[in-house]
This record gives structure tokens, C-alpha cells and sequence, in this order.
């Protein structure tokens, strides 16, 4: 039986937040970036409004040169709280039609509704369901794509931005991705692109009928796996983070870096705050995961549980930092680091002698005067995103 994937992805996200709650911006190009000083910052565009757009303003531009594109655009800062508060409403009403929400990033994510046909109807009725409930309760507009898997649902929803709603028939993926753009697929950067182009590839179609033997020569296993999706397979199922209640924080870096000592110094705070929150919900680790982002939005994370269920820095602490040296390699620009307990233990469920355990329970002073520094240090600069995931749905 297929599966029934939405991908939802808000509008221009954080422009139409500033332009809901700011009537004098609506209709406008408007441009939402860091040190904006009225277009001639040193920042960087987060995201412009469509009519922005126009002028040929978009994501990750310097501010600078949005202001040459369109002087008369209004320029203003980002508000990541604002935006965070917002991203929770959206999941909270997705979470209304599933708890197989996936979310992939502040503003998007992936619904297997298949079980959820005789409550909702089908995944169209859903996604209309959907866009509704987000226009009448946040007065914003979400594009959505529907399809039987991940990778050509997320496409769908890009296709007829903004307020788009696109649905692919089970059996007619490779179809619908024939007359598209390479580009479009998932991990073509601009080389492999070009490489393709000089072979004469420039649709979706035209790779989906190279054999894969030859795809997997030429680009090794990626060219494998972009067969694959130009064919329109792609069976990654819809993962619930937390799906088994966990506690988490992440902090997203503005601007992306590379400094290894910043990155691992944020990593302790968000340890820090981690395993304090643990503590206050009287609960243990099994599991603690490290999840990193790179600057070009690609995300992994790695996990490992625990010999013992974790609830101090001085036991998350090393692990944290094992599990980031698994995922970092020097010069990689990084957007954001989390830190997640999962696999949650609660107070009873642990052995009694633990409880009075002499020094396991306590962190040790220094390391946490050390954290402290160090939130002192990087705290202002690091927009942080804090969540409880789990505790809060419904
Ligand atoms: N963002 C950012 N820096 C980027 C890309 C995005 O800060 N390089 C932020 C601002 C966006 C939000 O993430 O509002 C969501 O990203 P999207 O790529 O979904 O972009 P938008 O929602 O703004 O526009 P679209 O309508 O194309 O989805
Ligand atoms: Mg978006």
C-alpha cells in the first residue's frame, strides 16, 4: 500500500510573521536579516517577502546587496523568539492530524497521515485541512505537497509557492519530476550540476534514464542515490524525534561557524541547561544524541545510551563532545548543535542505591564554573532555541 507523506513548508516565514504583526510592512518588499541597519548592515538576508523576491532578494544574500537590488525595501531584524513561539503553534496543529510529524526545520515538516484517512480523509482533504486550520488560527499560509514518499512530497510543496497545495498520484512521481530541473534534486550542489549539464543532463527525466551502474561510475554512491530519487523512489519513513519523550536544547549560530572551541563551548551550555532540566523533571537519560546542522541546512545526528541513565554534566558532558567529534570535521560551517536526553527513566524506575550514589548526582563545581564562563562568553551572541519535545504536544 503507499504511504501518504506531507511535506508542509510555511511562506516566506519569517517576512510574513513580521508582516502579520506589523500591518505597515504588509504588501511590501521586506527583507528580515541580522544587523539590517537599514540595508547597508554587514548581515546576512534569513529570508525576504515575495515581493522582495521580485528584485531578486533571497536567503542567505548579504543584507548589503539586497539594498542594491531594492533601496526602498524595509529592512528589519529578526525576532527568533517571535518565530519559535510561531514554529510550535504550526506543529501544535499538525500534531491535530498525526503524531507522525517530522519536523525538519523552524518552519517545515513531514506527516505520514496514511492512518489518519477514515478521521481526516485522504492526504488532499488533510493538506487542505491543514493550510486552513494555519490560516484562520496564525493568519499566515503554508504551501503543501502530498505524495507517497518524503523526497517528492518535499518538491510538491516548493512547486507553487506561496500558498501552493500540490498533490502527486501514487504511480506518477517519476512523471511529475521528468520536466524538472536537476537542481531540484536533494544533494545536487551547483559541481554536480554542472557536471551533469556538460553531459547534457539538465531535467529530472534525462537522469532518471541513465542506468545506475553508470551513475554510481561517474558520482560514485550519490549517483546511486540520485537515480533513485530522479525515479521518484525513496522510502526514508517519517521520523518522530523524541517519539519516546525527550528533552532537548539547541542553539543556532548567527552567524554559521567553524570555530571548533565556539561550537564546543555552546555544546556544554546546551549540556549544562540539559542536564539542569533533567534534574527539575526528575528524570534520567539512557540515551543522549548530538545533532548537528550545517550551514547548507544538511543535518545528522548520532546517539548513544548510556551504560547508566545520565542526569548530570559531569556524565553528559564527554559524551556530548565524543559524539560532536564524530560529526565535525574542521572547516565545516555550522548553522546549529543540539543536545537531546532520550530513552527518559523516570524517578522510580531507577535503582534506589543510585539516588545515593555520592557524587553522580552532583556535577563538580569547577566544570560548572567553567559553563558558566563560557555562557557568559557565547550566550549573547547564540540565539537559543529551547524545546521539550513530547511534554508539550496536544
Ligand atoms: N532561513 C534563514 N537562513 C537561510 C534560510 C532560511 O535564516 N539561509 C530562515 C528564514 C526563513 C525560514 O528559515 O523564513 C524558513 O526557511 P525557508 O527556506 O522555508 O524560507 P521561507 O519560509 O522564508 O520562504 P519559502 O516561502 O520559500 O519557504
Ligand atoms: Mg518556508
Amino acid at each position: 500500500l503507499p504511504r501518504t507523506i506531507l511535506h508542509v513548508d510555511m511562506d516566506a516565514f519569517y517576512a510574513a510573521i513580521e508582516a502579520r504583526d506589523h500591518p505597515e510592512l504588509r504588501g511590501q518588499p521586506l527583507v528580515v536579516g541580522s544587523d539590517p541597519k537599514g540595508g547597508k548592515g554587514r548581515g546576512i538576508v534569513a529570508t525576504a517577502s515575495y515581493e522582495a523576491r521580485r528584485f531578486g532578494i533571497h536567503s542567505a544574500q548579504p543584507i548589503s546587496t539586497a539594498y542594491r537590488l531594492c533601496p526602498h525595501a524595509l529592512f528589519v531584524r529578526p525576532d527568533m523568539k517571535r518565530y519559535a513561539e510561531v514554529s510550535a503553534s504550526v506543529i501544535r496543529i499538525l500534531h491535530g492530524f498525526t503524531d507522525l510529524v517530522e519536523q525538519v526545520s523552524i518552519d517545515e515538516a513531514f506527516l505520514d497521515v496514511g492512518g489518519s484517512r477514515r478521521l481526516f480523509g485522504d492526504g488532499a482533504a488533510v493538506a487542505r485541512s491543514i493550510k486552513a486550520r494555519i490560516r484562520g488560527e496564525l493568519e499566515l499560509t503554508a504551501s503543501v505537497g502530498v505524495a507517497a514518499n518524503k523526497f517528492v512530497a518535499k518538491v510538491a510543496s516548493d512547486l507553487e509557492k506561496p500558498d501552493g497545495l500540490v498533490i502527486v498520484p501514487p504511480g506518477e512521481e517519476r512523471a511529475f519530476l521528468a520536466p524538472l530541473p536537476i537542481r531540484r534534486l536533494w544533494g545536487v550542489g551547483a559541481r554536480t550540476e554542472e557536471a551533469l549539464a556538460r553531459a547534457g543532463i539538465r531535467r529530472i527525466g534525462q537522469l532518471a534514464e541513465v542506468p545506475a551502474a553508470d551513475l554510481e561510475r561517474w558520482l560514485g554512491a550519490t549517483g546511486e542515490h540520485l537515480g533513485s530519487l530522479a525515479r521518484g523512489l525513496d522510502d526514508r519513513p517519517v521520523v518522530v524525534e523524541g517519539s519516546n519523550r525527550s528533552i532537548g536544547h539547541e542553539t543556532t549560530f548567527d552567524p554559521d561557524t567553524a570555530d571548533r572551541g565556539q561550537i564546543e563551548a555552546t555544546l556544554l551550555a546546551l549540556v549544562e541547561k540539559l542536564t539542569r532540566r533533567l534534574r527539575q523533571h526528575g528524570v534520567a537519560a539512557r540515551t543522549i544524541a548530538v545533532k548537528f546542522r550545517r550551514a547548507d541546512f544538511s543535518t545528522c545526528t548520532r546517539r548513544i545510551t548510556l551504560p547508566e541513565p545520565a542526569d548530570t554534566s559531569e556524565q553528559v558532558a564527554p559524551v556530548a563532545l565524543r559524539l560532536f567529534g564524530a560529526l565535525f570535521g574542521e572547516g565545516t560551517l555550522v548553522r546549529l548543535v543540539g543536545v537531546y536526553g532520550t530513552n527518559l527513566v523516570p524517578p522510580g524506575a531507577r535503582p534506589q542505591l543510585e539516588l545515593f550514589a555520592p557524587q553522580a548526582a552532583r556535577p563538580r563545581r569547577e566544570l560548572a564554573a567553567a559553563v558558566d564562563a563560557i555562557t557568559r562568553r557565547f550566550g549573547e551572541q547564540a540565539i537559543t532555541r529551547a524545546r521539550l519535545v513530547g511534554k508539550r504536544r496536544g
